[in-house]
């Protein structure tokens, strides 16, 4: 099939292969800016977006993305040839393809290329949400201190340079400058990232580097700007070079990166924005008034959920997470991991079913077809660990209750970290903290609890005994019997000892 490039000019051209945009984009004003442009910003609030958009009245509700890394590079060339256009492939759980093409984001904006230029567009009147998707670890939080981590050299590099920022801090703390010495109104700030309180953890932290960078702005920061707490969720592997290539095949498109996701979606968000928001709710998000149960329910299941499939069937071999969750044996372990030692402390959860939220988490986990890389959900286990898994052990050892399962993982995780897997296959650890997770690897060889020493992920759980001691049984069982016979085991202890 004939394939044309994806921009505005071709568009029309892809009316009938997929949906396009019914709208004119050229109409479309700027009133959200995105920091984060990656896959799952794309699937998710581009997503919703788009959908708005389609109704003329909310033509002020467009997204100016933002790429803020060097590393972004990437993204931004290919969004900025595309004139922003990208197609999202829907894998249906029947295998079927929906494609759609996205027009929500209307400019994208390089920082590194142009720091002023991003400051300016965050200043800009018609801003009026700058929302974010720059992982768990982009807020700089220290789990061993409870604190903003100045020590972060870019940090450092931020105070020192304020008119040329590098991150997250510096940019909103400029922006934010403009907008008192202008005498503008504030604006929202909407943490899209997975963190138990995102909207909360965003202020303490902007406000921790704010009093010491710019300590004059930290009042009207208080006064003028929003951070609603929201529970976010589609499922979004990386695109692969088969995702593109079929794309083009098939409907003609030459987009160099489409995104690839789940049916389901979710974002329940607090209804808290200062200086207006767009109508969501429209087109499927909701809005109440107490976001915690979502977030922990969305958090310490699913994505705690993927952390035990991903550290497990990484170490047993496996590339993407359907393998690992359609194995028997880890399947059974997954759910009792969720029935035991999570909806337990989740239980006082109002108005929402944890056993059907489990059941259905399972099955899409299972889909064969979405194929998310394991290698994805295991990068940066450092960030992601306190948040997913070390709330949960931490409530159940606050009853006395069951940890035998996070224990297993938490070992599994200590052996993966030595980078090869039980075929000694080499495992590439992509984690900001990996030369720190390897020394501690190794020398948890002799002493296994050495691993639990890394204070910045596991805060002060070395310290309990009954932990230590589930933790030290499992690695030496994984290193002697190898993963699926220790799950295996651990299946058929619960079955005899229930
Ligand atoms: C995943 C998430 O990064 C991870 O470890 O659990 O990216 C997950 O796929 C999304 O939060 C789904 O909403």
């Amino acid at each position: 099939m004939t394939s044309y490039k994806l921009n505005n000019q071709n568009l029309s051209r892809f009316e009938g292969e997929v949906s396009i945009p019914q709208y004119n984009r050229n109409n479309v004003k700027t009133g959200i800016v995105h920091v984060g442009i990656g896959g799952f910003h794309r699937s998710h609030e581009a997503f919703y977006t788009d959908q708005l958009l389609h109704d003329e009245s909310n033509a002020d509700w467009g997204i100016c993305g933002v790429a803020l890394l060097d590393f972004d590079a990437k993204i931004y060339n290919t969004l900025k040839e595309q004139d922003g256009l990208y197609t999202l492939v829907v894998k249906e759980l029947d295998g079927t393809l929906t494609k759609r093409v996205i027009g929500s984001i209307v400019e994208v904006l390089y920082a590194p290329e142009d720091p002023k230029k991003v400051i300016e567009k965050m200043a800009s009147p018609d801003v009026k949400i700058i929302s974010l998707t720059i992982t768990e670890g982009g807020y700089n939080y220290n789990e061993a201190t409870g604190e903003f981590n100045f020590e972060n050299p870019l940090v450092q590099h931020d105070i020192a340079n304020a008119e040329a920022p590098k991150t997250i801090f510096g940019y909103l703390t400029q922006a934010f400058k403009l907008r008192k010495e202008r005498g503008l109104k504030g604006c929202t700030i909407q943490s899209c990232d997975n963190i138990q309180g995102n909207g909360h953890m965003t202020k303490k932290m902007l406000l921790s580097y704010v009093g010491v960078a710019e300590p004059a702005l930290v009042a009207w920061v208080e006064e003028h700007v929003s951070f609603p707490n929201a529970m976010v969720d589609r499922i979004t592997p990386a695109t692969s070079p088969s995702d593109i290539s079929s794309l083009k095949e098939t409907s003609g498109i030459d987009d160099a990166w489409p995104v690839v996701c789940e049916p389901f979606k979710q974002w329940v968000i607090e209804d808290y924005f200062s200086a207006g928001r767009p109508s969501w709710e429209n087109v499927g998000a909701q809005f109440v008034p107490n976001v915690e149960p979502y977030e922990k329910m969305k958090l310490q299941l699913l994505n705690a959920g993927h952390s035990v499939l991903g550290i497990l069937g990484a170490l047993m071999g496996y590339d993407t997470i359907d393998e690992a969750a359609n194995n028997p044996s880890v399947n059974a372990f997954l759910r009792a991991y969720m029935g035991r030692e999570v909806a337990p402390i989740l239980s006082d959860l109002k108005g929402v079913d944890l056993e059907s939220y489990e059941v259905s988490l399972l099955q899409r986990f299972g889909n064969v077809y979405i194929k998310d890389q394991i290698d994805r959900i295991c990068s940066e286990t450092s960030a992601k660990f306190p948040i997913f898994i070390l709330p949960t052990i931490n409530a159940q050892l606050k009853l006395d209750g069951h940890i035998e399962h996070a224990a297993l993982v938490t070992a599994a995780w200590a052996i993966y970290s030595l980078g090869s897997d039980e075929n000694g296959k080499a495992i590439n650890v992509k984690d900001v903290m990996a030369s720190v997770l390897n020394k501690k690897a190794k020398e948890s060889k002799n002493c296994p609890t050495t691993f639990l020493e890394i204070e910045s992920v596991f805060g002060k759980l070395k310290d309990s005994k009954l932990f230590a001691e589930a933790y030290t049984s499992a690695y030496k069982d994984i290193v002697k019997h190898g993963v699926e016979k220790c799950v295996l085991e651990m299946n058929i202890n619960r079955v005899n000892f229930i």
